[in-house]
């Protein structure tokens, strides 16, 4: 046996290295930190400025060469894969009158939230679901699902998707449909009139899956709901009056790695900081404010995105003293909770 030096030791580093093995060590404060230290960053994706390109790139690149026309919103400190907030993906698709975007499904879980346009429609699992601005349309895993436009003017919308995560867990399945869209088999519109009241559920349709069974959240639902409340509740201190869009069936979200909400900020609304474990990337319905996070301050006013890395301190202002900001936002909160690694506290 020789005695062990310095140089031995490195001999040693560089064999275990060969063999598949890393001294612990060496990573565990990288492995193990005191408190979670997203990779991503606050960030904010001015719609005004991303506008003319997507207006150009509809021009120039064709749905039969694009597949989907998007332009991912990614997080300068999560781009490969590219991300917008710790598991989730935000991106900002446009359809022009006539086009179709050719049907496919995915294990991922999507939503889209319309953002500008009318007359364009999804057809998720044979049921045509249409789209006005301010709609909540989901398209969970694994659901067939094409995008066609018969009305005038671009429609644009915000796609949210899980693919980070399921990703991450290597489930991430693709296929694409034998044609390029799917026939109508169903009435259109079927599953929102049948469920949307929540309150009133088709006691002859029992769940079947994980996922809320309606296809479309539609604005003039959510818009009677937080009016609805009106001025009669003070909401949450960090939120306003928020709202999570729920699965009809457990009263839980949407889908199972997704929380999508929509909340309103009163009138010169100053919110508490707080912090938790899940990221949030939020889209301006209408209004204008200023969220700060962790110290950056991100100025967002209608159509814009940012995004909130998890366990980084925020406070919502709304910047008008006489209008609403609405804000349409989506979280991994879900999975934390799912997981019980969830937390949540107050950053003052
Ligand atoms: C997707 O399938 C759509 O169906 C949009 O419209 C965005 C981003 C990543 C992966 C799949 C769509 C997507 C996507």
């Amino acid at each position: 046996m020789t005695t062990e030096t310095t140089s031995g030791t490195t001999d040693h580093y560089e064999a275990i290295g060969k063999l598949g093995a890393s001294p612990l060590w060496r990573y565990y404060g990288e492995l193990f930190t005191a408190e979670p230290r997203s990779k991503a960053v606050p960030h904010l994706w001015s719609y005004d400025d991303l506008r003319p390109h997507m207006l150009h790139f509809a021009d120039a690149l064709s749905l039969e060469e694009a597949e989907r026309r998007v332009l991912m919103l990614v997080n300068p400190g999560m781009t490969e894969p590219p991300a917008t907030v710790n598991s989730l993906y935000a991106g900002i698709q446009i359809i022009l009158p006539g086009e179709t975007a050719q049907a496919h499904r995915h294990t991922a879980n999507a939503f889209r939230f319309i953002i500008e346009g009318e007359g364009a429609c999804t057809t998720v699992n044979g049921e045509r679901v249409h789209m006005s601005p301010g709609d909540l349309l989901l398209t969970p895993g694994w659901h067939w699902h094409d995008h066609y436009h018969e009305g005038d003017g671009p429609m644009m919308w915000l796609d949210g998707l899980d693919y980070p995560l399921i990703n991450a867990l290597e489930a991430g399945f693709f296929q694409l449909y034998d044609q390029r869209s799917q026939r109508a088999e169903r009435p259109d519109d079927l599953s929102s009139r049948q469920f949307i009241h929540g309150r009133l559920n088709p006691l002859w349709l029992q769940p079947d899956q994980v996922n809320s069974p309606i296809g479309n959240y539609p604005w003039s639902e959510t818009h009677k709901a937080l009016n609805g409340i009106g001025d009669d509740a003070t909401g949450s201190r960090y939120d306003g009056v928020v709202l999570e869009y729920s699965n009809p069936h457990t009263g839980g979200p949407v889908m199972p790695t997704i929380s999508c909400r929509i909340s309103r900020l009163r009138p010169g609304f100053d919110g508490a900081a707080h912090r938790h474990t899940a990221g949030t990337i939020y889209h301006v319905v209408s209004g204008e404010g200023r969220t700060e996070v962790d110290g950056t301050v991100l100025e967002w006013g209608e159509k814009d995105v940012f995004a909130v890395p998890g366990w980084t301190a925020h406070r919502h202002r709304n910047r008008s003293n006489s209008a609403d900001a609405i804000l349409m936002s989506y979280t991994n909160e879900p999975v934390h909770r799912a997981l019980g690694v969830y937390r949540e506290e107050l950053a003052e």
